[in-house]
């Protein structure tokens, strides 16, 4: 696809998802004037609103009919019966509402998150927080931008220089508890956190002692934050394409890595395979992306990659 044909969909991406914003924030509205409800999905921590589900709709029609070619993966869509495979389709993944918990419970950490796929690479990346009237934006080779209420002119992300990272000691690290709370998942989760928050000092055994732990609820919006510098680096297994593809080419166009699962991660740190985000990783469900460290490609791989080994030293794995 040439320049201009990225250009058009990149510049319809940012205006469908403020689109989106504004249905977000009128199916707030609605949901708290008429105490509209919500539905579980696979649990009652996995939940599913009518805004999720228009708004997915609204997205889907305006896209189809202005590139009626293009291929569409969507969370309420996938959740309805509607799976598509990722070919070298130009192909829109989306997540109407990242955080829907939050928009259950009018807690702002609540995006729409747009991600284009194009011949099979994550490409365009949009993320709108409606609540906090903050735009995020990247597309390949083009970098990627924020823009806020406090700062209406998109600024380049990260927002300030990478600084050294060379200790997760010095980590400000964001995981999700998830919506999948049975046992065996549930263990394995609460072994990692204790590793990777633990004082080996105090008994922890392996601990790396973070500075310090978010969980904001939204995977796009972890992911942006770690594109921002505001997080050092972001893990999770058991969210989705749709909940992250944004958020990778947002994360990669600021100077982030993305991994994996532990066995990509091990293979991506020792080869020359690194920060390449295939079909394979994308839909793989495990997920750690790293802040930029340094302005230098070849310092920052290398920086990277420190980090990541060490940090997957407190990961054991389990299949969503
Ligand atoms: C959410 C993800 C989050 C995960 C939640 C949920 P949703 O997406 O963004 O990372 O921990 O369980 O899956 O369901 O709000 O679109």
């Amino acid at each position: 696809m040439d320049e201009a044909g990225i250009n058009e969909i990149y510049a319809f991406a940012i205006e469908l998802a403020r689109k989106a914003g504004r249905a977000i924030v009128d199916g707030s509205s609605r949901r708290f004037s008429s105490a509209a409800g919500f539905d579980h999905k696979k649990n009652t921590a996995d939940l599913v609103t009518e805004t999720d589900q228009a708004v997915e709709a609204l997205v889907k029609r305006e896209i189809s009919t202005r590139f009626p070619d293009h291929a569409f993966i969507g969370e309420e869509s996938w959740a309805a019966g509607e799976e598509h495979a990722l070919d070298n389709q130009v192909t829109w993944i989306v997540d109407p509402i990242d955080g829907t918990t939050n928009f259950v419970h009018a807690f702002p950490y609540t995006c729409i998150s747009i991600g284009v796929v194009i011949n099979s690479v994550p490409t365009i990346g949009v993320v709108f927080a409606p609540f906090m009237d903050t735009m995020y934006q990247g597309c390949l080779g083009k970098g990627s931008f924020m823009s806020s209420p406090h700062h209406p002119a998109p600024r380049r992300l990260p927002l300030v220089d990478p600084t050294p990272l060379d200790d997760l000691r010095q980590a400000l690290v964001a995981f999700e508890w998830g919506s999948d709370r049975r046992v065996e998942v549930l263990e394995r989760k609460l072994d990692c956190f204790r590793k990777i928050t633990g004082d080996p000092e105090g008994g922890i055994a392996g601990g790396k002692m973070v500075q310090g732990v978010r969980s904001v609820g939204s995977a796009a919006l972890n992911f942006c934050h770690v594109a921002s510098g505001n997080l050092d680096l972001y893990w999770e297994i058991g969210c989705w394409a749709w909940d992250v593809c944004a958020g990778v080419v947002i994360a990669q166009e600021a100077g982030a890595a993305v991994v994996g699962s532990k066995d990509h991660a091990e293979r991506a740190t020792k080869g020359d395979e690194f920060n390449v985000v295939t079909p394979a990783v994308l839909t793989g469900r495990k997920y750690t992306v790293i802040r930029a460290i340094d302005t230098d490609k070849a310092k920052n791989d290398q920086a990277q990659k420190h980090i990541l080994n060490e940090f997957y030293q407190c990961i054991t794995e389990w299949d969503p």
